[in-house]
């Protein structure tokens, strides 16, 4: 993938401003929007069972995440995303905490069986954790597992057969046949809530222009970390506070000349 890709998939989001439906949490759900927002994208939260199918099809991408489930937004989740599919939309699913209670890796495999997820995005021990193995788990963080992150989105990919992305001081993002490496990003991202499920919800946006998911993920990654080195630059040693607000500044910042002198990215076939 060159950054030319990059570019040119931001530069889309920009013009078109697809529509991301997120059935997320409530932790983060206004710094989502506000992020969509920020980046070019259009977002909507809806939940209701009565809708979500009718709002999934007119959207550009479907966003789930089960960060604060419970059995009505599992249900929401599964009728939004058999919409999604039979319309033709990318679903991007985000499995926040699987593995830290039998509950929530449940409903992961649910939403996962009934759902054709196109992109799985999460830490190591959330993709571990809906993939059968071990990795430890602290509430929604990952915790130090003992496997290659490679390894596991490969296999991930493969037996989901989606695309599946591994974040974290690397981000991987692999298919059955591909794997690109995301060298962008700074720690202080793990210092702000949501900035994990942001970039669920900001690989929707790309997605919904992009139909090759490793190249839209990746994308999105790229575009992502390089706001989060800018953001760094601008807020210096302030904090997570004053990072968090630059974050959305730099989100509609980032443009062809921040792709092309910064973004770090590996190509493997
Ligand atoms: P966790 O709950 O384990 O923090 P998460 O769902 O918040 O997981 P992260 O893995 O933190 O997701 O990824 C969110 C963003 O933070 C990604 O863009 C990722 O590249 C970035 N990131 C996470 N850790 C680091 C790090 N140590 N250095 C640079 N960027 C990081
Ligand atoms: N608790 C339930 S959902 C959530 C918390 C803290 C937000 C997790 O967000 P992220 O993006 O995984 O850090
Ligand atoms: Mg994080
Ligand atoms: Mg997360």
């Amino acid at each position: 993938m060159n950054t030319e890709t990059i570019t040119q998939t931001l530069i889309q989001v920009r013009r078109q401003r697809p529509l991301v439906h997120n059935i997320t949490n409530v932790v983060v759900t206004n710094f989502t929007a506000n992020g969509l927002l920020a980046l070019g994208a259009s977002p909507v939260m809806a939940y209701a069972k009565e809708e979500v199918a009718d709002m999934a099809r007119i959207a550009g991408a479907l966003v789930l995440n089960i960060g604060t489930l419970d059995e009505e937004k599992v249900t929401s989740m599964i009728l939004a995303g058999k919409a999604a599919n039979e319309a033709g939309v990318p679903v991007i699913f985000d499995p926040v905490g699987a593995g830290a209670t039998a509950y929530r890796t449940e409903a992961a495999a649910r939403i996962m069986n009934e759902v054709k997820v196109d992109v799985l995005r999460g830490n190591a021990a959330e993709i571990a954790n809906v993939t059968g193995k071990q990795w430890e788990i602290k509430g929604v963080d990952a915790g130090s597992g003992a496997g290659n992150t490679r390894e596991l989105a490969k296999e991930a990919a493969r037996r989901g057969q989606m695309t599946t992305v591994i974040t974290g001081e690397e981000d991987v993002i692999a298919s059955e046949d591909s794997l690109i490496l995301i060298h962008n990003g700074h720690p202080m991202l793990t210092k702000v809530t949501g900035t994990g499920c942001l970039l669920s919800a900001v690989i929707g946006a790309f997605c919904a222009i992009e139909q090759n998911t490793v190249l839209a993920a990746a994308s999105a990654a790229a575009v992502y970390g390089i706001a989060a080195e800018a953001a760094m630059k601008m807020s210096g040693e302030e904090g997570p506070g004053s990072f968090q607000v630059e974050f959305l500044n730099q989100l509609s910042k980032v443009d062809a000349r921040n792709i092309e002198a910064f973004a770090r990215v590996e190509t493997f076939n």
